[in-house]
């Protein structure tokens, strides 16, 4: 039997060769950060690539959603989901403004918009929801009950690169989108995120935000901050970008198998495309009824590992169990009865572009039983 181990997701890295001519540019030229030819370079091609008019890249993908809400002078209480990565909450805590959580919608993972009106306040200043796994939220209806009220809608994107509704970028929803292009992201810059805007004004904004507050050599015009992506990492962006779509296609590939041989699996559910979306294929979750299918969420999760494949449990614990933010009113679980189920039930089944065949086979043996 083959005991490779099976790791959740594998990055994406660019030819080394390649990488190594760009590294020699870099040296040559001495400058390694602060906007150099490469980071400039970058930006460009993820405008292009990604369909957005304008795009500030960040040194990782959680400075862009602190930056987000100094950007946009948010304050208060903003209603956000708990069903993410802790830096999602993290950020309206460093901001010091209060997370109010609100329920999910099962069929998207996302905020639910029926649950957010009765969560805003007079210190409702902004929503911040999640494409959680790049499953677009309900985004229409976010922006109506924004729209209605006078807040702002940062969308957490981290997991939503090259997602598209009907030929439109998703990043383009709401004020402003942040990325992640973390190693275990589908495009990633080893370390690296961005903000997406909609006018060259905000951008200004940001890229100041980013670098200090600087407007010029001798004048600060905000408390900015440092989240600047240097030359190498930026270079190594650009090298993989040319290979995303191949990668994103390999893991089409994989959801396609893992739907066919767990469709009709009793007590496994998961997701199929959404129609009109171009997906990314970033995360494959599946979802376990442990009435149906005869063994709880972590007592396959346990047996997967003994056989050598990690997934993961994400969004495992809710962010609203952590004891940092568990005493928030709003982050009691009978507020959080959908965010709660999903999150005890989910499995991240490994998905990434360098999954064999002999790998998918061994992953769904694992559950098929
Ligand atoms: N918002 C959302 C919704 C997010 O999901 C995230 C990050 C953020 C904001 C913040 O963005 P960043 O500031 O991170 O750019 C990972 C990532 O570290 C994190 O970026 C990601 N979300 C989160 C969902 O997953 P861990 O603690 O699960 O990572 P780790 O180190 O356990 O890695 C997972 C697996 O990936 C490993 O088992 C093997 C593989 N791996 C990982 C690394 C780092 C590799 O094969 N090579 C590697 O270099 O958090």
């Amino acid at each position: 039997m083959n005991n490779k181990t099976i790791l959740v997701t594998s990055p994406l890295l660019p030819d080394l060769d390649e990488f190594n001519q760009l590294l020699h540019e870099i040296w040559d030229s001495k400058w390694v950060t602060n906007n150099g030819t490469f980071h400039k370079q970058l930006e460009q091609a993820l405008c292009e690539y990604l369909k957005v008019p304008y795009i500030s890249i960040f040194t990782n993908g959680t400075l862009p959603l602190i930056t987000a809400l100094q950007a946009l002078r948010v304050t208060g209480e903003v209603i956000t989901t708990p069903y993410s990565f802790v830096a999602t909450t993290h950020a309206l805590w460093w901001n010091g403004i209060r997370p109010v959580f609100t329920d999910i919608d099962p069929a998207t993972g996302g905020l639910d918009p029926e649950r957010i009106e009765e969560a805003i306040t007079p210190r409702t200043t902004a929503i911040m929801p999640v494409h959680v796994y790049g499953k677009p939220c309900r985004t229409a209806e976010i922006q109506a009950i924004a729209d209605k009220y006078g807040l702002k809608v940062i969308y957490d994107a981290a997991h939503a690169f090259g997602v598209e509704v009907n030929g439109e970028s998703v990043l383009k929803e709401g004020d402003l989108s942040t990325l992640s292009f973390h190693a275990t992201k589908v495009y990633n810059t080893l370390e690296g995120g961005a903000l997406v805007m909609h006018d060259e004004k905000m951008k200004q904004r940001i890229d100041r935000l980013k670098n200090f507050g600087f407007a010029g050599e001798t004048e600060v015009v905000a408390p900015g901050i440092n989240s600047k992506m240097d030359e190498v990492r930026a270079a190594y962006g650009l090298l993989n970008l040319r290979q995303v779509d191949a990668a994103i296609e390999a893991r089409h590939q994989v959801a396609v198998s893992y739907r066919a041989a767990l469709r009709d699996v009793e007590g496994i559910t998961f997701w199929d495309d959404m129609p009109g979306v171009r997906h990314n294929y970033s995360y494959f979750p599946i979802f376990i009824d442990a009435d149906r299918y005869g063994m709880t969420r972590d007592e396959l999760y346990f047996k997967m590992r003994e056989q050598g494949i990690l997934g993961r449990r994400y969004f495992y614990p809710l962010i609203s169990e952590f004891s940092t933010y568990r005493g928030l009113p709003s982050a009691h679980p009978d507020n959080l009865p959908q965010a709660t189920r999903m999150a005890n039930s989910v499995i991240c089944l490994p998905m990434h572009h360098e999954l064999t065949e002999a790998d998918i086979n061994r992953i769904i043996q694992a559950i098929v039983k």
